[in-house]
């Protein structure tokens, strides 16, 4: 389409002369463009689908990207610049849904969308929660939480005439499915199914993000995630698992039926993918529809279901793999306690070890284990953490079932996290390597050759398109946070969920060490600017300590003249998706710190790397990877090994304490959590609650870590004071990026898992 046609459907869709519109009527025709142009764009098509099923979709804000798929991008941009309007300026009027907490959900959006760029014949389904997550705000240095609505009259979601009736213990729910479109780049359209209640009472929120937890068809998709502290709160969990499950199951068979399956051939037309343990559910109740509405024998039923399945697991953390009380089933779908009943006694017949059970012995239901025994396929998300899977937690199962674990490293997709927040950088690319790597990220390879890596010219441009970047950043946070940074700062950055096994406290730690030491005199070459952005989970106390502390810290340097100039700590309000996509372009050193053996894959890192930042990092998850591929003078690596790590939990003598005691800058940092000048910043029940929870408990393991951590940082940034060195180790980090696209990751759960036709070629 030339650009003269492209105008004129603009025109069209906006009913008015595109320079009298307003940023809103321009930024609503866009949408319904965009819209009708993926019109076009059928599903790709196959007797085998894909049902990618996960409680997160963290799939951020869609206008640009959809528009960088369609390939109009770029013509839209001039279309909007010769009326004097501005892209970005119409991007901020989009709100971004907040789908999703983290890496799960982000990574099942970048799955979408290779799945769609590779012609995969797949959809996602989730839940359609009115409020996301929560909208995060700052008040006297502490989290508070607040609804993030983000549904509006226009938006991406169409309703369907798809409706089911959900059956819970003592009353029925109909659901209605809404789509959001799933645009490939260059390439097909999927979807993204996402289920909803239409008697979803929004008035029922009041004060912060409480609501009242006891009439499930009125609160049932109000939130991602709801408070689950109490009993209501895990209960609810349940009745929204269940939901996603159900509704998907049905979709699933009725789909299968109408494309000429008998159900006893399901797997030749579908493989269902359980992203993590919440859509477990799905397994016993495709067995128990398969079985009541379909005259399925149990045991046929059993073995259709567990050729269909697939389960990848995302976390070692113990507290994070799901067990549920048998009571909270009663509670709310009892209809599915005889089916587990038989799967657990299967199990209890076949193999005599209690650690493999699915009911244990004090009644919880191990979701995992259900996952484990009852699919085909078994994934860990990085090569570390699928090693750590098989040797250690899930070791009892490996055992039985070696054939079923396999390995998928992460992935995320170049279209949002290169050509959408870095265009700069991708046309510089372009300019050097050619258009190929957009659609094979393994030609990024080709900079790493020494007529780019030895040409100044070319590190000096990486550097200015860096420079432009952090100054983006630094107009943007002003703008919009009233936050000062200085754009020939390094800019050091931390964003990611609020965890202490990803250990921002630790980040915090070295913070106020290197304030101390600025305030003896011992000033960097160039000043710092440290940026944390990070959400904790309303009930997670400890994390919202950590939040505290850092906010607290952050007003004592600002208010302290000798040291502001040269060492800032930011922590910017409601990170979420398109935060992301402005602070990782603009990033020098990308802190990945967690305890190694903890961060299953981790994909800020591979964001991070791919925009040119340079990692500092433990060997854990996917950094592992990203340090084999970068080379170690390419990246920074400190700390203790998985290996170490993970004795020292076995042998169960780790003592905080006796680090503190022995190192007296480590002793320094902690000690002034709680110093009077803290304490003035903030509360001082919150900071001392952090002080004894590190000098009794820490229990991920900062202390031993710290010196090493310091000194590794140390070398960074006076690493970073050679800038032609510094930008070389840029480019080889962008260089070696290629491996860590979606796509190489979909191909891989293609050729190994799911088995589809491929569509059109990519
Ligand atoms: C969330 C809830 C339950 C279990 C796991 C998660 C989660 O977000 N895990 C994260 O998944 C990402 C994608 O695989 C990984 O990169 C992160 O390391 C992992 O913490």
């Amino acid at each position: 389409m030339n650009q003269n046609q492209l105008e004129q459907m603009l025109t069209d869709a906006c009913k008015k002369d595109i320079s009298s519109c307003t940023d809103k009527e321009l930024y609503t025709g866009l949408l319904c463009l965009v819209n009708k142009l993926s019109k076009g764009r059928e599903s790709a098509q196959g007797k085998k689908k894909l049902y990618y099923i996960s409680a997160e979709f963290l799939i951020g804000k869609l206008l640009s990207n959809n528009m960088i798929n369609l390939g109009i991008c770029s013509q839209v941009k001039s279309i909007l610049a010769s009326h004097g309007k501005d892209l970005c300026v119409l991007e901020e009027l989009e709100p971004e849904p907040s789908l999703g907490n983290g890496g799960l959900g982000r990574l099942a959006a970048c799955f979408l969308d290779s799945i769609a760029t590779l012609g995969l014949n797949g959809d996602g389904i989730g839940l359609n929660y009115h409020f996301g997550l929560f909208k995060q705000l700052f008040k006297d240095n502490l989290q508070n939480e607040e609804p993030n609505p983000w549904m509006e009259n226009t938006s991406w979601l169409n309703r369907t005439n798809v409706t089911y009736q959900i059956p819970y213990r003592n009353f029925t729910l109909t659901s209605r499915m809404y789509d959001i479109k799933v645009t490939g780049y260059g390439n097909r359209t999927n979807k993204l199914h996402l289920f909803d209640v239409e008697t979803v009472d929004e008035s029922l929120v009041e004060d912060g993000i409480s609501f009242d937890k006891t009439d499930i068809s009125k609160n049932l998709t109000l939130f991602l995630y709801p408070d689950d502290s109490d009993r209501a709160g895990q209960i609810l969990r349940i009745y929204q698992q269940y939901f996603m499950v159900s509704n998907a199951a049905r979709l699933i068979l009725s789909e299968a039926a109408a494309k000429g399956s008998t159900l006893y051939d399901l797997p030749d037309y579908a493989v269902i993918q359980i992203n993590d343990t919440h859509p477990t559910m799905v397994i016993p109740e495709l067995i128990r529809l398969l079985t009541t509405e379909h005259g399925m024998e149990m045991d046929d039923a059993i073995q259709v279901v567990t050729r269909t399945c697939a389960y990848t697991n995302h976390t070692i953390l113990a507290e994070a793999l799901e067990t549920w009380p048998m009571d909270y089933f009663k509670e709310a779908v009892p209809q599915l306690i005889p089916i587990m009943e038989v799967l657990d006694d299967k199990v209890r017949r076949k193999f005599d070890d209690p650690s493999v059970y699915i009911i244990d012995k004090g009644d919880r239901v191990h979701m995992a284990h259900i996952d484990i025994h009852y699919g085909f396929s078994v994934n860990g998300v990085a090569a570390l953490h699928t090693d750590i899977l098989k040797k250690n937690e899930l070791n009892n199962f490996y055992r039985l079932y070696p054939e079923k674990f396999n390995n998928k490293t992460n992935g995320i997709t170049f279209r949002r996290w290169l050509l959408h927040c870095n265009p700069q950088l991708a046309d510089y690319i372009s300019a050097l390597i050619g258009d190929g790597f957009k659609k094979d990220a393994f030609e990024l390879k080709k900079l790493d050759d020494s007529t780019f890596t030895a040409n100044m010219k070319i590190l000096h441009r990486l550097l200015a398109i860096k420079d432009s970047k952090k100054q983006e950043l630094a107009d943007y946070l002003k703008e919009t946070q009233d936050i000062d940074i200085d754009p020939k700062s390094i800019f050091d950055i931390q964003v990611k969920r609020l965890h202490e096994y990803k250990r921002q406290q630790m980040n915090a730690l070295y913070l106020i060490h290197k304030y101390l030491e600025i305030k003896r005199g011992s000033r960097p070459t160039t000043p710092i600017t440290a940026i944390f952005g990070a959400k904790a989970a309303p009930a997670y106390t400890i994390a919202k300590d950590i939040i505290h502390m850092i906010l607290c810290l952050r007003q004592v340097i600002d208010s302290d003249p000798d040291v502001r100039p040269w060492l800032n700590v930011v922590m910017v309000n409601n990170y979420n998706v398109s935060l992301a996509e402005k602070l990782i372009p603009a990033c020098d050193i990308s802190e990945q710190i967690s305890l190694a053996s903890k961060e299953a894959s981790g994909t800020s890192n591979m964001k991070f790397m791919l925009n040119g930042a340079v990692t500092l990092g433990t060997d854990d998850g996917a950094n592992v990877e990203i340090h084999e591929l970068a080379g170690d003078d390419n990246i920074y690596i400190f700390g203790e090994s998985s290996e170490t790590v993970i004795r020292r939990y076995a042998e169960g003598s780790y003592c905080s304490r006796s680090y503190y005691e022995a190192d007296p800058d480590l002793k320094e940092a902690v000690d002034f959590i709680i110093s009077p000048a803290m304490a003035a910043a903030g509360s001082r029940e919150h900071l001392e609650r952090l002080y004894n929870e590190l000098l009794n408990k820490d229990w991920f393991m900062t202390f031993p870590d710290f010196k090493d951590y310091c000194r590794t940082r140390e070398q960074a940034l006076s690493d970073y004071e050679n800038r032609t060195a510094w930008a070389r180790k840029m480019l080889i980090n962008i260089s070696k990026a290629g491996y860590f696209s979606s796509d190489r990751t979909i191909e891989e759960y293609n050729r190994d898992i799911w088995k589809l036709d491929t569509g059109l070629a990519p």
